[in-house]
């Protein structure tokens, strides 16, 4: 299949934030998810350069417009390049191709009678570069750029839209995937629901000098958004391109709501007018927030992706930005969540596992994986989570639902933890007559990280790669094709893995901004910061925890904080517990807890301690809240727990 797939052209009037980011994003990892399906794909991203705020901006910058636009747009080219977006191709609405496109696009629309002139007084948002109707105005404000608009009376010209109403209308109802998520496509009913005016489509000269000067008439010149939604044919070589002709009955717009109008209502009936099909697919977006603000550049209250990318390392902000937005929904940017998600998810489940278990290829067969032999109960159910999780993973993606696409891919992670846990490897190696049976499990754990590696791509292009390398695939079409990868066992017994690095350092410093990153760090200093905050799972085994009851409570004397419990796990413990200001002794009695048997004794308030109990803690709204940690179903008491 082909598929064409484009994000907005940015304005140039500031550099690119997280909310382009996210966007372009978005654009990439579909693109390369598509081509892991199989599709010819073409990605196209691009900057929006004519129009009153680029004039503005670049007068505010003590330059020219020609200079300043220049600058600018390479700022967002180098950013794409610095997220690993590998865009096919970069259009500007100042390369001459375009702005000969667009004038032959104004003067085929003129010559039909589809645009006319007119006098117009109307409400102007210069954020939005487009008048506002009263029931867009909220406090009689715009709602994205909380300023009043303009009133303004003046003399242009305008494209018949209102001709075209029905026929969207139509359109729309008869492809139901044409708009989506549904609640925008609802939207986009609701508003055409009533009227549509027709839209205005140029500025005098008088007041704007910085555009596309129309065919007909040399005192305008053109609306920019009328300018701006063309690139998405220019950029494909209308009217006469191969590129035109193989992608545009293809084409799939990716954008926030923010400028749903323009691409839902303007652009499609446009494209009526000149005699073309509308697009294939509109897919809409909500808005990144900073403390429930919407993120843009006229409010200031911006993030930049270079900060992060140094902060975090760019695969971990793909993956974040992927995985905490429900697409179509809005989100909230913050380091804590983005620290806490990349240590839990990044650095422990997905990196650990990545570790363990090449290191342990690497320990117990240097490095020689061998084919599986006979399988037993965990091999069945690692085996049957990959075979769910992968026709899950393609319907997700395919539907732009990234973050179950990724909530899924984790189940696998998840899985293979857990079967490393269940099958201890480290015991099987200590065993002779097991060494098929390491062989087995070894063999599943490099499979499971061939699979995700495999599905990763899209996401995480540059860790899916360090790990095919890893496995000693890299480039091959099973790390590379869902087809040819997608399915258990195609892992080739008899292949060397290679080195076994960390995918992700830890954050240790949650909710800290990190300055950015310091320049070079010799490899033996970089592997000391990788290990730091990391236990080994040696390390983490030597702590024995168990399941134990509350047989007896009392508070200690003279001390607010401390309770003395005597609790039964495989034995009877004596533990002096900080636990006082939120449990009441009787509270207590009869509960199971988890306790941590092996600690070394200690003495408080001179009662002997016996063990600790773990309780999870947070701060919520000024105040410390602590519950203790127990089991999800009673089991018998000195269980133990791993
Ligand atoms: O509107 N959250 O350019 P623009 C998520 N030039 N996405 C965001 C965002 C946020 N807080 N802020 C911006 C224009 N975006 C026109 C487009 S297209 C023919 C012309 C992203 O620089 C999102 O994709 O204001 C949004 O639609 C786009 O940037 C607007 O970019």
């Amino acid at each position: 299949m082909t598929a064409y797939i484009t994000t907005p052209i940015y304005y140039v009037n500031a550099q690119p934030h997280l909310g382009h980011a996210y966007t372009t994003i978005v654009a990439d990892t579909y693109c390369r998810f598509r081509r892991l399906c199989g599709d010819n794909v073409r990605f196209q991203t691009g900057t929006d350069e004519h129009g009153d705020k680029i004039v503005e901006a670049a007068s505010r910058n003590n330059t020219n417009p020609r200079a300043y636009v220049d600058s600018i747009s390479a700022m967002f080219r180098d950013a794409w390049k610095h997220l690993q977006i590998t865009p096919d191709s970069f259009i500007r609405t100042t390369d001459e191709e375009h702005v000969r496109t667009v004038r032959s696009i104004l003067q085929t629309v003129y010559d039909k009678g589809d645009i006319y002139f007119d006098e117009y007084s109307g409400l102007y948002c210069k954020g939005c570069e487009r008048f506002l109707t009263e029931k867009e105005l909220v406090d009689n404000k715009c709602p994205d750029h909380m300023v009043e608009p303009e009133e303004i009376t003046e003399q242009n010209y305008f494209f018949r839209m209102s001709a075209y109403q029905q026929q969207l209308i139509d359109h729309i109802h008869a492809n139901p995937e044409f708009i989506t998520p549904e609640r925008y496509r609802n939207e986009v009913l609701s508003f055409l629901s009533e009227p549509l005016e027709d839209l205005c489509i140029s500025r005098p000269v008088s007041r704007l000098t910085w555009g596309i000067e129309l065919p007909f008439d040399p005192g305008f010149v053109t609306y920019v958004w009328f300018d701006a939604l063309i690139n998405y044919l220019t950029g494909i070589g209308y009217p006469d391109g191969d590129n035109f002709r193989q992608y545009w009955e293809v084409a799939e717009h990716l954008i926030a709501k923010d400028i749903l109008k323009p691409h839902a209502i303007y652009w499609p009936t446009m494209l009526m007018a000149i005699g073309l099909r509308p697009y294939s697919k509109l897919h809409v977006h909500g808005y990144w927030n900073v403390d429930d603000t919407k993120m843009s550049k006229s409010i200031g209250n911006v993030v930049r992706p270079a900060d992060l990318v140094a902060q975090y390392g760019r695969d971990a902000l793909r993956y974040f930005l992927l995985r905490e937005m429900s697409f179509g929904l809005d989100a909230s940017f913050g380091h804590e969540t983005m620290i806490a998600r990349k240590n839990s998810d990044l650095a422990n489940d997905l990196g650990n596992l990545f570790s363990r278990s090449l290191s342990m290829v690497h320990k117990y067969r240097d490095g020689l994986v061998a084919a599986a032999g006979k399988r037993e109960e965990s091999d069945d159910l690692l085996i049957e989570t990959a075979q769910r999780v992968l026709p899950a993973y393609r319907r997700h993606m395919a539907r732009f639902e990234f973050h179950k696409g990724l909530q899924t891919i984790w189940e696998l992670v998840s899985q293979a933890n857990k079967y490393i846990v269940v099958n201890e490897p480290w015991a099987l190696a200590k065993d002779e007559a097991r060494a098929e049976r390491l062989d087995t499990v070894l063999y599943n754990l490099v499979e499971s990280l061939r699979l995700l590696s495999l599905t990763l791509g899209p996401v995480m292009p540059e860790t899916a790669a360090k790990m095919s390398k890893s496995l000693g695939l890299k480039n091959d079409k099973r790390v590379t094709s869902l087809d040819e990868g997608g399915r258990w066992g195609v892992f080739p017994p008899g292949t060397t893995v290679g080195e076994t690095g960390a995918l992700f350092p830890r954050e240790e410093t949650p909710g800290k901004a990190k300055k950015a990153k310091p320049a070079a760090v010799s490899s033996k200093k970089k592997q000391k910061q990788i290990g730091e905050g990391l236990v080994s799972f040696e390390e983490f085994k030597k702590i024995e925890f168990r399941v134990g009851e509350v047989i007896s409570a009392e508070r200690v004397e003279k001390s607010d904080r401390l309770l003395l419990l005597k609790v039964r796990a495989h034995e009877e413990r004596t533990v002096v517990a900080g636990i006082a200001e939120y449990y009441s002794p009787e509270e207590l009695l009869g509960r199971q807890v988890l306790l941590v048997a092996n600690l070394q004794p200690a003495k408080i308030m001179g009662l002997r301690s016996e063990g600790m109990l773990l309780a999870a803690k947070s701060e919520e709204e000024g105040k410390t809240k602590l519950v203790l940690a127990t089991v999800s179903e009673p089991i018998k008491n000195g269980s133990s727990v791993s």
